[in-house]
């Protein structure tokens, strides 16, 4: 059986476009299944495929993975090139993943991910600034040392680059300054066939969920 990835609503679930995204670059076959936040069933149908009632979850026959990371980390064993070759660049590129998977979270709580929203007005507290700042500081850095390489964050894509996917999202939902760099990263992404679909999907959903959504239009 083909294994079932398990979502949330597209336009706002950051975690789940992270193994999403992996998977479709590694050319990994998968079905997906959004389940819509805030139903009167979601978490009855949420619990019923994840133990931690969260979304992603990846189903694979008696397998079942429930952590954004932890279902990319099991698709680079499928795909090793999830991961840059060199072990040096591997231990960098676990490293910003790590970062990303367990910080920012002044960013992410203040920016929530929200595709259909467009250069929205917010005002960002310090921390979330900070977050940002460390983000141009991560993107910068790695650019300048790949960018011989190809377009993402090592040069070819990477799980480090499924995971900052949401801020990339983020960063056109809202109206703040970016640098020169971090632009044309984002233009990466918006040019990418399968990041495109995962947009499109989200624009043609419907679904508002007023607690997922910030600043002013
Ligand atoms: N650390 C988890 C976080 C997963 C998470 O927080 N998922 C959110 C959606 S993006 C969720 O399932 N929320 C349940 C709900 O809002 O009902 C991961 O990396 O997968």
């Amino acid at each position: 059986m083909t294994a079932t990835l398990y979502l949330g609503t597209k336009n706002y679930s950051s975690w789940s476009l992270r193994p999403w995204l992996a998977a479709k670059k590694a050319q990994i076959a998968f079905q997906e299944v959004v389940i819509d936040f805030d139903q009167p069933n979601t978490k009855q149908h949420i619990l019923a495929v994840s133990p931690s009632g969260k979304v992603p979850v990846w189903v694979h026959d008696d397998l079942k993975i429930w952590d954004s990371l932890a279902i990319c980390e099991y698709l680079a064993e499928l795909a090793p090139q999830l991961w840059p070759e060199d072990q040096a660049t591997r231990a960098i590129a676990r490293s910003v993943v790590a970062e990303m998977h367990s910080g920012f979270v002044a960013m992410r709580n203040e920016m929530g991910m929200n595709v259909r929203a467009k250069q929205r007005t917010i005002a960002l507290s310090d921390a979330a600034q900070q977050d940002l700042a460390r983000i141009e500081q991560i993107w910068t850095e790695l650019r300048g040392q790949y960018q011989a390489n190809g377009e993402w964050l090592f040069g070819k894509f990477s799980i480090a680059d499924a995971m900052f996917a949401p801020v990339v999202i983020r960063l056109r939902a809202y109206a703040v300054n970016i640098s020169p760099i971090m632009q044309s990263y984002v233009n990466t992404f918006y040019h990418d066939p399968d990041f495109q679909q995962w947009i499109k999907d989200a624009e043609q959903d419907t679904l508002v969920v007023p607690r997922l959504e910030c600043g002013q239009a």
